[in-house]
């Protein structure tokens, strides 16, 4: 496929510019002018690869935590920004990512919105908590926790320590669509109707109750606890295959219908063991990393990032990335593959060199 003349802009003179001129009045354009930008050959993303360092963040997050309350905040959260896109709150395109700190003895207060959230838990010694939908369930390093869309969430930290995770937001794909709506529960804590860890008894043990029918569009089992997930990997990189690309990467499910967690994210965890050394591969859905455990170099694109435990980066649609693990490592990843897959638009690719 020859990517780079797909459409050449036709050459102008004094009678098209004046035409131009007459339709701008009348708020229409010759599609001509634009189609080379509107319709590419190939995805021409705004977004940048980007490695925002835990290091970094983390003393920035804290002097936060000292300047204002969750309650004032609402919630205490850097949004990771983007160069490319400053000023739009866009990790991506299409997602949001942000950085959230709960204080001890805070309460960041229950609301709802029609964006759904993920959270990945970086730091906590398993106090703190996030409650949906009538439930709690305690936030531990590597836990993965869906807040589903319209489902109200407070989040809560009775322990000692700080805790702290990575946001992941459809925000922007509500946006685009302005489908946006928010509201605040009658109560800062939501009453609690389930005893914690219900959703995952009931959903998560590879059984279903016998009257069970899928209602709405999102995981019931809303959080997926990494002790589980890590054992999970261990036990396929014992058995093997390692993937050349991936090494050990497996998708997080909605275990009622084997699809994805929420109807726009996707997310993934993965083990590259010591010395991996991966083939690069490329696909339309840019990618958030965190990284869960261990020191390792990505190259994305032109980019090569060295990362350890919870820096978090960036991997633009279409740009090539492939990952080097110098110690055994676990990468969780989200994009939005889910929305993508659901229209159709969803592409990857690999590449032999
Ligand atoms: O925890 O509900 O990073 O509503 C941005 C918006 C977190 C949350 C964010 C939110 C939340």
């Amino acid at each position: 496929m020859d990517t780079t003349t797909f459409y050449v802009k036709p050459g102008t003179s004094a009678e098209r510019k004046d035409l131009y001129e007459r339709l701008h009045a009348k708020n229409t354009a010759p599609l001509w002018e634009v189609l080379a930008k509107l319709v590419t050959p190939e995805p021409q993303s705004a977004c940048v690869p980007a490695l925002w360092r835990y290091d970094d963040i983390r003393p920035l997050l804290m002097d936060a935590g000292r300047l204002i309350t969750a309650k004032e905040a609402e919630r205490r959260v850097l949004v990771l920004e983007n160069p490319a896109l400053q000023g739009r709150s866009q990790i991506t395109s299409s997602l949001y990512a942000g950085v959230q700190l709960v204080m001890p003895g805070e309460v960041a207060p229950s609301h709802r919105h029609a964006a759904s959230a993920l959270r990945f838990v970086i730091e906590g010694e398993g106090t703190a908590y996030t409650a949906v939908d009538g439930e709690r369930t305690t936030m531990r390093p590597g836990d993965f926790v869906l807040t589903p869309f319209w489902t109200f969430h407070d989040h809560g930290n009775p322990g000692g320590q700080p805790v702290i995770w990575l946001d992941g937001l459809d925000v922007p794909i509500v946006n685009l669509f302005d489908a946006s709506f928010a509201d605040h529960h009658d109560e800062e804590t939501q009453p609690l109707t389930r005893r914690d860890g219900d959703a995952l008894a009931r959903y998560g043990g590879g059984l279903l109750p016998i009257e069970h029918t899928p209602r709405g569009l999102s995981s019931p089992m809303f959080s997926y606890p990494y002790a589980r997930t890590r054992e999970v990997l261990d036990t396929l990189y014992r058995n093997g295959p390692v993937h050349p690309r991936y090494g050990v990467k497996m998708q997080y499910v909605n275990p009622v219908t084997g699809g994805y967690p929420m109807p726009t994210i996707a997310a993934f965890i993965q083990f590259l063991p010591g010395s991996f050394k991966g083939t690069p591969h490329r696909s339309t859905d840019a990618t958030v990393y965190c990284v869960a455990e261990g020191h390792g170099r990505t190259q994305v694109g032109e980019a090569a990032f060295a990362w350890g435990p919870h820096d978090i980066f960036v991997a633009p649609s279409w740009q090539r990335v492939s990952h080097e693990a110098l110690e055994d490592a676990v990468l969780f990843s989200f994009s939005d593959r889910a929305a993508q897959k659901a229209l159709g638009v969803w592409r990857e690719d690999e590449e032999t060199v």
